[in-house]
Order: C-alpha cells, then sequence, then structure tokens
C-alpha cells in the first residue's frame, strides 16, 4: 500500500472526529485571540512558540536533544526536531492517523493532554492544531520506523491525505508553516531578537537541549544562532548578571533542586547576589513564565527570609533587641531563577500568568530551608558578604522610614500635602484624569494655559533630579524633585505603594526633544520602574510626543511633523513656498499650539510605555543608569544606530 489511506473505512467515528474537525478550526479561526492572545506581533510569535513547545516536550521526554528553528524568506517557519517523531498509526478513538489527529483536534497533542491553558495573554499548550488553523498551509514531514510520511494542511484542513514518500534513516518531526495573512493582518514580519530571547530562555530551561535559530530571509546574510547550557538556569543567572554587568558578590550561584516524593512536581532554583540595590525574581512553571508569580515564589520568599533570619540569630549578626531583617533587605541585589515542573499546573489571575498550585509552595519552602541553610553553613565568607549587604539595606530602610516621616511632618507642617507648583484638575476620577509632568517652568506655563482644567493637571519639575538607580530609598525621601511627583501622583513608593490611592489615570512625560529632555524622561523612567513599578506594569505611563517641526504654507496654515521622515514626507508634497521651524523645546510653542499638538486627546499622539520582558527592562536600566561605565558604552554603541533625531 503506497500510502495510508483511512478515507476507505467512513465509519461514523470518522464523520464525528471530521465535523469535531471542522468546529474546532472555525473556532480557533473565528476568535484567534482566544488561543494565542492576539493577532498582532505577540501573537503571531505564539504560533512558534507553540511548534517549539511540542518539540521541547519531546526533549523533555528525553527522546529528542536537537531543536532547529528557521525563518525562511516569506516568512515561513520552519521547525525540526530529532525525536521519535509523531505516531503515524490511526488514533484508536479518531479513526484518523494520530499524526492528523495532531494538527487537526483542538488540545490534542504534546503532554498536557486535553487541557490547554491560558497563560500570560496567550495559551500555552493548545498544541499544533491552533497553529495550523491559522496559517495559510502547514507541511508536516515525519521520520519514523525507517519510513518518511507527508501530509499538507491548508488553514486547518487536510489537502493530502498522511502519504509515505519513501525511506530514511532519520526519526523525528518537521513542521513548516507560513502564518495566514488574513489573521495575521497587522503584520506577518518575524523579529529575529523576539525569537531569540525565547528560545535562550527556553535553553536555559531545559539544560542540556540545543536550539538553532536561523534566520534565511536575506539570502546575502544569513545569521545562525544555537543556544546550549548544560548548566540550565544556573547558566541563566550568570547570564543575566553579567548582561546587567553588576558586581556579583560571591562567584559561585547559589543551585538547589527537589522531585516531589510522589514524582508529580519538581523545583530548582538558582540564585547569584549582586551589588546592585534591586532584586530581580524570574519565575517559570511548565517553562511559562509567570510573570505575575504565585505559589513558587511565595514558597521561596518565605523560606528565604526565615532562613536568613535564623543564621543571622544563630551567629549573633542580629542582636537579640534587633527587628528581624525584613524580605527585602534579604533579597537586595539578588538575581535568581525558580522553575517548577509539574503535571496539573494552574494558572490563576486575569492573565492567568500566576502559579496556583498549594503543594508547590511547601516543595519550594522545603527544598530552600533545607538548602540554603546548608550552603550558609558551608561557605562562611559568603555569607558574611551577603549578610553585611542585608544589614546595610536594613539600616537603609530604618534611615527611609525616619525620612518619610520627617517629610510627612514637614509636609503636614506646610498644610495639605500636594506640591504647591501642581495646577490641580476639577475632577477626581482617576478614570479620566491625567497629570502632566513637564520639564521646566516656561514649558509648565504653556501647559497650564494649554490645558483642558477638567481633567488635566500639570506639574512642572524643577531641581536636580536624582538617579535613583544608584541610591537606596532613604535618598529619594527628600529630593525635591521626586517629592513633589510622589505627593502629587499620592499612591506612595515602594512598599508603601498602593494603586488605589493614584490620583490620576494617566502619567504623561512632557519634556523636550533634545538631550537635556531626554535625560529627564529617563530618570523619571527609572523612578517609576524601580520605586513605583505597577504603574509601568499596568500602562498608566505615557510619553508625550510634541511635534520637532512646524511647517508653514502660505499665510498661517500650519502642518506639524513628528519625525525628520513626516517631515520630508509633507513637504515633499507641497508644491509652492512654505517655511520651516524646528522646535528646540516646549517653551517655543504658545499654549494653543501646545493643546493642538501634544494634549488634546483628540489629536495628540503619545508613547506608552509597557514592560514585556522584564529581565530586558531591569538590565537595560542596570546598564543605563548604573554606574558600571563600560558596560553602558557597549550597549549605547551596539544599540546606537536605533536613535533618531539625535540632537548633539
Ligand atoms: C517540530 C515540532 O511537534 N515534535 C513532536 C512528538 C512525539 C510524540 C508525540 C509529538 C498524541 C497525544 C501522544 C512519539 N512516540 N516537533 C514536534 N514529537 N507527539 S510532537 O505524541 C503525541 C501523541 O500524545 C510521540 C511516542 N509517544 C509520543
Amino acid at each position: 500500500m503506497n500510502e495510508i489511506n483511512e478515507m476507505t473505512h467512513v465509519d461514523q467515528n470518522y464523520d464525528e472526529s471530521q465535523i469535531q474537525v471542522l468546529e474546532g478550526l472555525e473556532a480557533v479561526r473565528k476568535r484567534p485571540g482566544m488561543y494565542i492572545g492576539s493577532t498582532g506581533p505577540r501573537g503571531l510569535h505564539h504560533l512558534v512558540y507553540e511548534i517549539v513547545d511540542n518539540a521541547i516536550d519531546e526533549a523533555l521526554a528525553g527522546y529528542c536533544d536537537k531543536i532547529e528553528v528557521q525563518i525562511l524568506p516569506g516568512n515561513i517557519i520552519s521547525v525540526r526536531d530529532n525525536g521519535r517523531g509523531i505516531p503515524v498509526g490511526i488514533h484508536p478513538k479518531m479513526g484518523i492517523s494520530t499524526a492528523t489527529v495532531v494538527f487537526t483536534i483542538l488540545h490534542a497533542g504534546g503532554k498536557f493532554g486535553g487541557g490547554g491553558y491560558k497563560v500570560s495573554g496567550g495559551l500555552h499548550g493548545v498544541g499544533a492544531s491552533v497553529v495550523n488553523a491559522l496559517s495559510q498551509w502547514l507541511e508536516v514531514e515525519i521520520h519514523k520506523d525507517g519510513e518518511k510520511y507527508f501530509q499538507r494542511f491548508e488553514r486547518g484542513n487536510a489537502v493530502t491525505e498522511l502519504q509515505k514518500l519513501g525511506p530514511t534513516d532519520d526519526t523525528g518531526t518537521y513542521v513548516r508553516f507560513q502564518p495566514d495573512p488574513e489573521i495575521f493582518k497587522e503584520t506577518t514580519e518575524f523579529d529575529y531578537d523576539v525569537l531569540k530571547t525565547r528560545l535562550r530562555e527556553q535553553s536555559f530551561l531545559n539544560a542540556g537541549i540545543r536550539i538553532e535559530l536561523s534566520d534565511l530571509r536575506d539570502e546575502q546574510a544569513p545569521q545562525t544562532e544555537e543556544f546550549h547550557y548544560e548548566g540550565g538556569i544556573r547558566s541563566f543567572v550568570s547570564y543575566i548578571n553579567k548582561k546587567k554587568a553588576v558586581e556579583v558578590i560571591h562567584d559561585d550561584v547559589i543551585y538547589c533542586s527537589t522531585i516531589a516524593e510522589d514524582n508529580q512536581s519538581e523545583a530548582e532554583i538558582a540564585m547569584q547576589y549582586t551589588d546592585s540595590y534591586n532584586e530581580l525574581m524570574l519565575s517559570f512553571a511548565n517553562n511559562i513564565h509567570t510573570t505575575d508569580g504565585g505559589t513558587h515564589e511565595d514558597g521561596f520568599k518565605r523560606a528565604l527570609t526565615r532562613v536568613m533570619n535564623d543564621y543571622a540569630r544563630k551567629y549573633n549578626i542580629l542582636k537579640e533587641s534587633d527587628k528581624n531583617l525584613s524580605g527585602d533587605d534579604v533579597r537586595e541585589g539578588l538575581t535568581v531563577v525558580i522553575s517548577v515542573k509539574l503535571k496539573e499546573a494552574q494558572f490563576e489571575g486575569q492573565t492567568k500568568a500566576k502559579l496556583g498550585n498549594t503543594e508547590i509552595s511547601s516543595l519550594v519552602n522545603g527544598l530552600v530551608s533545607d538548602k540554603i541553610a546548608t550552603y550558609l553553613e558551608e561557605n562562611p565568607k559568603t555569607a558574611k558578604a551577603i549578610f553585611e549587604k542585608a544589614l546595610a539595606a536594613s539600616r537603609a530602610r530604618e534611615a527611609a522610614r525616619k525620612a518619610r516621616d520627617m517629610v510627612r511632618r514637614k509636609s503636614a507642617l506646610e498644610g495639605a500635602g500636594l506640591p504647591g507648583k501642581l495646577a490641580d484638575c476639577q475632577s477626581r476620577n482617576a478614570e479620566e484624569t491625567e497629570i502632566y509632568i513637564v520639564e521646566g517652568d516656561s514649558a509648565g506655563g504653556s501647559a497650564k494655559g494649554g490645558r483642558d482644567r477638567k481633567f488635566q493637571a500639570i506639574l512642572p519639575l524643577w531641581g536636580k533630579m536624582l538617579n535613583v538607580e544608584k541610591a537606596r530609598l532613604d535618598k529619594v525621601y527628600g529630593n525635591e524633585k521626586l517629592m513633589p511627583v510622589v505627593a502629587a501622583l499620592g499612591c506612595g513608593i515602594g512598599d508603601e505603594f498602593d494603586m488605589a490611592k493614584l490620583r490620576y489615570g494617566k502619567i504623561i512625560i512632557m519634556a523636550d526633544a533634545d538631550v537635556d529632555g531626554c535625560h529627564i524622561r529617563t530618570l523619571l523612567l527609572t523612578f517609576f520602574f524601580r520605586y513605583m513599578k505597577p504603574l509601568v506594569e499596568n500602562g498608566n505611563i505615557y510619553i508625550a510626543q510634541p511635534p520637532l517641526y512646524r511647517i508653514t504654507k502660505g499665510k498661517n496654515n500650519h502642518i506639524y511633523a513628528f519625525s525628520d521622515e513626516e517631515r520630508d514626507r509633507i513637504t515633499a508634497s507641497i508644491d509652492g513656498k512654505y517655511e520651516i521651524q524646528r522646535y528646540k523645546g516646549l517653551g517655543e510653542m504658545d499654549s494653543e499650539q501646545l493643546w493642538e499638538t501634544t494634549m488634546n486627546p483628540a489629536t495628540r499622539t503619545m508613547l506608552h510605555v509597557s514592560v514585556e520582558d522584564a529581565q530586558a527592562a531591569d538590565e537595560i536600566f542596570t546598564v543605563l543608569m548604573g554606574d558600571k561605565v563600560e558596560p553602558r558604552r557597549e550597549f549605547i554603541e551596539k544599540n546606537a544606530k536605533y536613535v533618531q533625531n539625535l540632537d548633539v
């Protein structure tokens, strides 16, 4: 028989499964967002992750150690593994080959069996059928038992049978697909760096696996990289600390792992202290980044705080009368990766990026209590360095409390806590109100004149801005530039932050488009990221985009350009005379112009600040704002090509 043809026996089963296939794929194409989170770039890249995850599952099962991912001309993706190859026999329940089932029945493939989970804005474990449904075409080639099999699908529907192509010496699964432009209307262009970040992360999380990524879209300049880390999450921690260019305070990465008695779950932790003031914790469950934390993180934090205080009391680092070290104190400067793998992971929260399994909390708690206590006992020198830092953090926190109370008393003495320079808005409803934080009094004046006072507040900044990246909390209290911002927003900072008290729904940074403006913007973003992080994560922060040019045609027909390209486009379309004015700063615009171009919700464009990748953001702030010069120079040299309108 030269091809497997299950079409011969059309039985009850086949009809049902055929109907199930059509309904399933139809549902996916009708509401793709339900399955991959969005049909924007993130959803597009999710297609690759789904296919790669199935290959990684085959690696986790121990049958595959090499995965090749290629971006081909036309933004076609190919993924190949050297595992067992998807089974080709007739699926007992469905009456069609298992390979066809994997690509046409929802939630049929992978190790998660029946349930796909909605995780972090996209679905994990939905399997290959969703990718198939959302692809213009998809081809699968299976090398198994000495035979090569092939099947082609279009928008999820099989357009060939599973055919035998002849003998092979290989084993494995090879999938190629072209995302459907009817679904991915915004773009079908893959971003090499996005795939690189994700695949490198997966190779850290699955020690020893080799993942090769190639970009073959430009035949003249093909690009290939392989990610392979025998050290797994230990290598991940080393990689993060090297990228952040911070000094580590002990050379070894502390590592521990455990498997639950019932063999239903396992946990591993890698951690290393640095001289930074910030902690970075990345946690994963079944290789999914749990950005909202969960029981694995809670178990870790609780155990570490207890172990550190027990040790401090035992060796008299803390006197009888001293208060305990807080969680923040013992985690200052810590880079830690927590990775748990479990059969029935429960993801919770609005974006399903929080692990809910309670048994994991005690699993991780037990692991840390056991292994970190032993580590400290066996490495007294490192323990000493770690505690010196924790004690310094504790003292600074104490000083911050005193500074805060002092500032409170002072501002209480001065009457209402709101800063004098704040031109508040009338509405108190944070859903509709916004505050412009404006650099400089002249721009502040124009903004006050131009604004809609019903819902727009203005806070002109003045004084020396503090670079919080190099300062602890106690320095923030009392900084004449930052404290008015804290007072105006009303939601506190650090561990006192309370989103419910936020006085404005949008916080809009408005600064000149020159180097100073850029510096102010970066310092404010550093402050928000380090001390009011939920505002960044929640999407409350915006950057106003004032025009760079005003083009005047005839008498007073003004057109505004917000970039050099736009300026050229506009001037090219004008026949006849025109004048161009380059705005050096906000102060050159009068209130009317500022309102029209930058503040009127109907006509303005603003940059919406969001944090896609916590680790990357943490690295950027540390490198750009930290006190290590060399890494900053490297970063700027590497990224200078992306900078537009550099005004030096
Ligand atoms: C390029 C993407 O998808 N690789 C895969 C396998 C291997 C098996 C398998 C996959 C249906 C529900 C069991 C083989 N032999 N790479 C991939 N490799 N799926 S997907 O089985 C799926 C079945 O669960 C496999 C024995 N057991 C499993």
